[in-house]
């Protein structure tokens, strides 16, 4: 075990319960809850449990996610079980409420939404209360889902119950979504009001890639007294952005909004399915690159909420959110990058049994995001900014 000092001055917390995950999409669904066992496998050997506040998730009450979504779609979700699905009775529920491959009815399920909404909600409670500099909920971050509609594996949007959690103590939020697919859901819930300012990076293909929402051009509703009006910044990028292009434009992009918009509290969906060699995405990010994203969050000394999302490759998901957590709490430079011998399931890191495998190297993929493209988002973004004064 590695010896990780408690830093001086903040308190970090970590929101988490075991039960979500042991759920299971079904055969072959891209989605593992599993990957969390595996994250708090190597947070654990590293000794990293030792400098933060560990708390057991409750689950979200009814009444907790009511404050979103439709009790319609709460009461559907709640009685649902498998083989639903295919039950003459349900079909036109299944259909209203958009299950299916991407969101299939499991054991489990109202139990497995409640639990890692229950964590973010509780995170963004102790931020409030002040118990919490910063909080973590890895098994959050669940950023498509809709007020009366699952989708993109999504059921019950547990960042908007933390933001209005966070909306309670803080006139302004910011939302930050680094996770490959576009932060619709959140974006949507907010799109109508200035208090909260949304910012998703992802990869944008209108009919290829899911959701096929984003544009730069989506920016807000296009009434201008609307307060919403320009409150919405999107990021869209192509196949195979790298490491250096990407922590720029991240600088960039959010050091400008947070100059402007002097948010009270940051939101950080930090979905891996923006790393190189997942299943899904089709970036080219590195695990230091993806962390530098969230170590610049943390300059601004802000209150932050801190959730996962998507990552489809899970020893790789794993690696990144240890890393990141060893990054709130101050030890990512005393943490050893070769993978602790005592960490459970360690053949899934083989063969390097790095933190930091070349995920760049290992599936090359050209990077269609050229200098000037990059350039002119950066210029759109500082050009909407213009709006915003926080
Ligand atoms: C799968 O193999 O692009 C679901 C989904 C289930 C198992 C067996 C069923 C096989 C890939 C994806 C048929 C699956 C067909 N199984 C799924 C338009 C689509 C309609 C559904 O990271 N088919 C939909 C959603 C995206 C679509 C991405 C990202 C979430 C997040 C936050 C959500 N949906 C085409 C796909 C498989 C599956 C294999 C899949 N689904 C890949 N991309 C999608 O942003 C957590
Ligand atoms: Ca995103
Ligand atoms: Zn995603």
């Amino acid at each position: 075990l590695y010896k990780v000092q408690r830093p001086q001055g903040y308190q970090v917390s970590w929101h988490a319960n075991p039960a979500v995950e042991a759920h299971h999409f079904g055969q072959s669904h891209p989605m593992k809850p599993w990957r969390l066992t595996l994250t708090k496998q190597l947070v654990m050997a590293y000794g990293m449990h030792h400098a933060m506040d560990l708390y057991l998730a409750r689950a979200a009450t009814y009444e907790e996610l009511a404050d979103f979504h439709e009790s319609d779609y709460l009461d559907f979700l709640r009685q649902v079980m498998p083989g639903d699905m295919d039950r003459a009775e349900q079909s036109e529920n299944v259909v209203r409420f958009n299950f299916g491959d991407d969101c299939p009815i499991f054991d489990g399920l109202y139990n497995y939404c409640s639990l890692y909404a229950g964590g973010t909600v509780d995170a963004a409670r102790k931020l409030c209360n002040n118990q919490s500099d910063i909080a973590i909920n890895w098994s959050g971050g669940l950023h498509h889902a809709k007020k009366a509609e699952a989708s993109g594996f999504c059921y019950v949007n547990d960042i908007v119950l933390g933001v209005l959690q966070l909306l309670r103590h803080h006139p302004r939020v910011m939302y930050i979504d680094i996770d490959v697919h576009h932060g619709d859901g959140v974006e949507q819930a907010f799109w109508s009001t200035d208090r909260v300012l949304t910012v998703s990076f992802h990869k944008y293909d209108k009919d290829n890639f899911f959701p096929g929402t984003g544009a730069l051009e989506d920016t807000g509703p296009n009434h201008p007294l609307n307060p919403g009006a320009h409150h919405s910044i999107n990021v869209p990028l192509n196949d195979g952005i790298d490491d250096d292009s990407y922590i720029d434009l991240y600088h960039q992009v959010i050091g400008a909004c947070v100059e402007n918009y002097r948010p009270g509290a940051i939101v950080l969906q930090c979905g891996a399915d923006s790393l190189g060699c997942d299943r899904l995405g089709c970036f080219n990010l590195n695990v230091r690159a993806h962390g530098a994203c969230v170590a610049f969050t943390k300059t601004f000394g802000l209150p932050l909420l801190v959730v996962g999302g998507g990552g489809y490759t899970p020893r790789n998901v794993s690696r990144a959110w240890a890393h990141e957590t060893s990054i709130l709490i101050d030890a990512d430079q005393v943490i050893d990058s070769t993978i602790p011998e005592s960490v459970a399931f360690r053949n899934h890191f083989g063969p390097d049994y790095s933190l930091f495998p070349p995920l760049s190297e290992i599936r090359r993929l050209e990077n269609k995001n050229s200098r000037p493209y990059l350039e002119g988002l950066v210029e759109a973004v500082h050009e909407q900014l213009r709006y915003i004064k926080g």
